[in-house]
């Protein structure tokens, strides 16, 4: 799938330190060490539609890794997905009476703009499902000859069964699992499965419903095993970072793991997962089924600038969950223009110390406020400086500019 315009990043002079990052699978903090290129998989939109902050949030928090793994010298391979065939997409596109893939791809499409907007680098391998279905049917086809699934009716379904590691993801309870598994996808109660976690791999043919052929009957992927076919496809086993939101935790994480792993020996999912706390407004977690959004797109349109929408963003550490106020737009484009008076300032003060801070907190499980708070230090010491102060010398150091760019993401 195309995927959007990747906006220039300075190369800093000044390497950052090694990644930190936050592992929900044990539960601490972990120095990320990758061996060759650095591997990310972030989950991407199920584009019935408009990107909101919530979204936003997430995918700018995995921004923030991939330009501190590049900050430290990485090269990075980054995989998004696009759930572009799913139930919420096929109800959606019923509902308004549109064709679904035209649905998709008209959101899909506004959600690279937002994140052009927002300066956020694009994935190098941007994966719609449908495109993928060869790679889905190939990964189910592996599960069946490891004896992991069996049928129900016509659909197919993965036996939780068959990995032992299962639940290594979320550490979760099995109460805790068969609670969140019905509000997020799963069908416990279905008369015929073996568990009521087992998960839908394959649903075959419904009248009206997109289906594709396959070795198992017309039809169309579960969601989990379109994140592990993908993956497997593109970033190869034991890649270095699973992310996602936390509502992603369980089951799809714990599952797409689960639909990797039970392949065999060696056929490790992600080496790290880390998830992103949910954005709320108006009391309630963001989210397109409950209706209480706030859009990217429609910011843009009224015309918040993005580096504005962005730098709200990043006020907040991306573990945390947290409640959007629109008043904080107006605050961070008010502080951006203090930042912008400051680079115009030029190299009033010396900016080391301060750049040191700025990637010393990113690399520390990207811990955006901690920088934000040391670029207001440096534009605070810079407008204040007396007159007489002497220049620092420039050529020593990186310019606080490129390092809001390369290290945040800001272009000022
Ligand atoms: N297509 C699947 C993943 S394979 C999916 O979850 N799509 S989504 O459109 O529902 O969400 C896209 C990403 O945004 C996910 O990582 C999800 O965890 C994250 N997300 C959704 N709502 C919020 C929110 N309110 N706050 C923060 N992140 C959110
Ligand atoms: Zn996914």
């Amino acid at each position: 799938m195309r995927t959007w315009p990747s906006p220039p990043v300075p190369v800093l002079g000044t390497a950052g330190p090694p990644v930190r990052v936050h592992d929900t699978s044990t539960g601490s903090t972990v120095l990320t060490e990758p061996q060759g290129p650095a591997r990310l998989y972030v989950c991407g939109i199920t584009p019935y539609d408009a990107t909101h902050l919530g979204h936003a949030a997430t995918y700018v928090a995995f921004d923030l890794l991939n330009r501190a793994w590049r900050n430290a010298g990485h090269d990075v391979v980054y995989v998004q997905n696009v759930t572009d065939v799913d139930d919420p997409l096929l109800e959606r596109a019923a509902r308004d009476g549109v064709d679904w893939t035209a649905l998709a791809e008209r959101e899909t499409e506004l959600f690279r703009q937002d994140m052009t907007a927002l300066r956020v680098l694009p994935p190098d391998h941007y994966v719609g499902v449908v495109e993928a279905i060869p790679l889905v049917v190939g990964q189910i086809e592996r599960l069946v000859a490891a004896g992991a699934t069996y049928r129900v009716d016509e659909d197919l379904y993965y036996s939780v069964a068959a990995d032992e590691t299962f639940g290594d993801v979320s550490s979760m309870l099995r109460e805790e699992m068969l609670h969140l598994f019905p509000e997020r996808g799963g069908d416990p109660d279905r008369p015929g499965k073996r568990d009521p976690l087992d998960a839908l791999l394959w649903r075959a043919e419904r009248p009206g419903e997109p289906a594709w052929d396959s070795p198992f009957g017309r039809g169309r992927p579960g969601w989990h095993i379109e994140c592990s076919a993908i993956a497997m496809a593109h970033l190869g086993a034991g890649f270095d970072v699973q992310g996602g939101g936390s509502d992603l935790i369980f089951p799809h994480h714990e599952m797409s793991a689960a639909h990797t792993q039970a392949v065999g020996p060696g056929c490790a999912f992600a080496r790290t997962y880390v998830h992103t706390g949910m954005v709320g407004y108006q009391g309630e977690k963001m989210s397109k089924s409950r209706g209480n959004l706030v859009f990217v797109s429609a910011l843009r349109d009224a015309g918040v600038d993005p580096m504005a929408i962005r730098l709200t963003l990043l006020q907040h550490h991306y573990r945390e969950d947290w409640e959007y106020r629109s008043q904080t737009l107006a605050e961070a484009a008010a502080q951006l223009g203090r930042w912008r008076e400051a680079l115009a300032c030029g190299p009033v003060v010396g900016v080391a110390a301060y750049v040191a801070e700025v990637l010393a907190a990113l690399a520390d499980d990207l811990d955006a406020p901690r920088a934000v708070a040391a670029v207001q230090e440096w534009a605070d010491a810079t407008l204040t400086a007396p007159d007489s102060a002497p220049e620092a010398d420039p050529a020593a150091e990186p310019p606080m500019r490129d390092v809001l760019d390369a290290a945040l993401g800001l272009a000022l």
